[in-house]
Formats: C-alpha cells, sequence, structure tokens
C-alpha cells in the first residue's frame, strides 16, 4: 500500500489540470485534484449532478481520467455496474470512485448509496460535502448545519437562527454499514491520500467524506480556502475520525477545541447568526467531540 508521510511524499503527477470552470478556491475541486494524484488515470470517475459535473463539458475536460455524469439518484449503482462490467473483462486494476455532492449523499441518492454499501461492492465513494444544494444556488441539505444561512433557510425576523435542523450523521450511518468510513480534509492532505490509499486496496465498499469549502455558497475571501478547512477541524466542526469494522479511530486528537466562533467570522453565510445561536452550535459541536473521545479506540456503531 502506498504511504505518505509529509507533504514532499505528494506525488508530482497532476490528473486535474488547468481550464476548470470551477470557482476559484473551490474546495470540492482540490479534493478531486488530490484525490487523482494517488487514484491516477485508471480510474473512473462517476459523478452525480452537482457542481463538479461541469468540470467537464465536451468537448474540453481539466481531467486526465474517465469520468460519468448521471443522474443525482444513482451515482452509486452506476458504479456498481461499471465494477461488475470491469470485473466481468477480468479489469480488477481500474479504480472505480464516486465523487458526489452532500445532497446527492445524504439525500436524493441515500437509497442506491445505501444498497450498494450494504452489498460491499468494491468501489471508493467520496462525498464531498460543502453542505449544501451548492450548483443549483445554495440551498438547504440534510448535511448544512445548524446557523447556517441558505437560500431556503434564509434569516429573517420569525427566524434569526437560519438553518434550525441539526445536520444528518452521514459517517456514522455509513460506519454502521460495516463498511470502511472517514472524514478527510482539504487542510490536511497526507491524511487523505493515506485514506484514499488504503481505501484503493480495500476489497470492499469505503466512503470518505471530505469537507468540500464553498466560496461562492459560504461566502468567503477564495483565499482562505484552506484556513477554514483548518479550523473547521481544529473547532471541532470538523473532527477527523474513521470507523472499520464498527470501530472508531480519532485520526486528529486535541486536549482542547478552539472555539466555533473563530471558524465562523470568516464566513458571510454564519454573519448575524445571534449570540444564541453560536451557543447552541458550540453546544452541539462539544457534544459530537465528547461523544467521539468517548468511543476512541472502541465500537462505535
Ligand atoms: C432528482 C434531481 N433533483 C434535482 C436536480 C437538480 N440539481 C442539479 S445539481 C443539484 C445540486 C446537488 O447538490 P450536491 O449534491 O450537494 O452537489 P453540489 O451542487 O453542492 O456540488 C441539484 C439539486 C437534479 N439534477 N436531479
Ligand atoms: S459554488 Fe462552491 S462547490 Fe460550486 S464550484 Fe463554486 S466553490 Fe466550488
Ligand atoms: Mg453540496
Amino acid at each position: 500500500m502506498q504511504q505518505f508521510k509529509t507533504l514532499k511524499d505528494l506525488p508530482e503527477q497532476d490528473y486535474f489540470t488547468g481550464g476548470s470552470s470551477a470557482c476559484a478556491g473551490c474546495g470540492p475541486s482540490m479534493g478531486l485534484k488530490l484525490a487523482l494524484k494517488v487514484l491516477g488515470p485508471e480510474t473512473i470517475i462517476v459523478n452525480a449532478s452537482g457542481c463538479m459535473t461541469l468540470l467537464p463539458l465536451y468537448p474540453n475536460t481539466p481531467l486526465k481520467a474517465s469520468w460519468i455524469h448521471n443522474a443525482i439518484e444513482n451515482a452509486s449503482s452506476t458504479a456498481a455496474g461499471a465494477r461488475h462490467g470491469l470485473d466481468m473483462l477480468g479489469n480488477k486494476d481500474m479504480n472505480v470512485v464516486v465523487y458526489a455532492g452532500d445532497g446527492a449523499t445524504y439525500d436524493i441518492g441515500l437509497a442506491s448509496l445505501s444498497a450498494v454499501a450494504a452489498k460491499n461492492e468494491r468501489i471508493i465513494y467520496i462525498c464531498y460535502n460543502n453542505q449544501s444544494f451548492g450548483n443549483t444556488g445554495f440551498q438547504w441539505s440534510t448535511a448544512t448545519p445548524y446557523g447556517s444561512e441558505t437560500k431556503t433557510t434564509p434569516r429573517g425576523k420569525n427566524n434569526p437562527t437560519g438553518t434550525t435542523a441539526v445536520n444528518k450523521d452521514m459517517v456514522k450511518i455509513m460506519g454502521a454499514h460495516r463498511v470502511y468510513a472517514a472524514t478527510a480534509s482539504l487542510a490536511y492532505p497526507v491524511d487523505f491520500l493515506n485514506k484514499l490509499s488504503r481505501a484503493k486496496e480495500r476489497d470492499g465498499f469505503s466512503y470518505i467524506e471530505l469537507l468540500g469549502a464553498c466560496t461562492a455558497g459560504w461566502n468567503y475571501d477564495p483565499r482562505l480556502t484552506i484556513r477554514i478547512s483548518k479550523l473547521a477541524v481544529r473547532c471541532g466542526m470538523w473532527p477527523m475520525y474513521e470507523i472499520e469494522n464498527g470501530i472508531l479511530t480519532l485520526n486528529k486528537d486535541f486536549s482542547e477545541l478552539k472555539p466555533i466562533d473563530e471558524f465562523l467570522k470568516l464566513q458571510g453565510r454564519y454573519r448575524a447568526l445571534p449570540q444564541d445561536g453560536v451557543d447552541r452550535l458550540q453546544v452541539l459541536i462539544n457534544e459530537h467531540w465528547a461523544e467521539l473521545k468517548e468511543y476512541n479506540g472502541q465500537r462505535y456503531v
């Protein structure tokens, strides 16, 4: 298994080159660029409709790997079909990777994802989570965090909180499918690549969820993508952990979390969140962090 220790170990070769139509500083694009460094050109990327769908538009593509775009509902089923076809041809080496957003993963494509994970198909599923239905104008998804403002959960006189629902715990749900499930961050590329490298070697389904900072939807300066990604981890908004055979391992442990305010204040989607909303969000984060610390190294699901 290919193992990376420092940033210097990251392959120089890029399979995601110039000519992308995504926003400057787009986190999900950076994620795909990194992922292809370890997956390589012998990869079929199965994409569910979302922002990334606009990367390859015939006859142009910034990608040096194969790409299948399909409906939001069924990226997982398409990937399973591709895997079976390759297996029948005796091609075990080609990677089949789903690259889908949170709306496609948590919401519209959840049924097919669950079925394919339950069958433990040999697929790597990467959910790039920008915490909204981004491509259609930043609407609420079940991955949207409490207190964040979206087009369909706007702040107003009657609802100063914006999003009042608490986001779904998708990594736990996938861990409960008894597959490999992990979080990843653009601020920790070595960890992300090692998780992918491991997933590549596994004889079964792997689910990796990457926090995909979204400059347009989260409303921040594009230069801050990595800083915001790092703060998400340090503030406990995006804990780094993995679940394998139901056992939880915390990959980045901190004796103390930074206050969530440090993450919030850089983004327009939290502007005007009242203090009681910030406090409630901090409680939710602390509870989740305490749960992860408690189960670290033990059966979690
Ligand atoms: C069944 C269905 N409903 C709605 C749409 C319209 N649609 C296209 S992209 C998109 C957003 C998908 O959100 P997400 O999966 O989070 O990806 P992102 O746009 O954030 O990259 C939606 C709703 C669609 N293509 N199919
Ligand atoms: S809207 Fe967000 S996810 Fe979509 S291309 Fe722009 S930065 Fe990337
Ligand atoms: Mg999204």
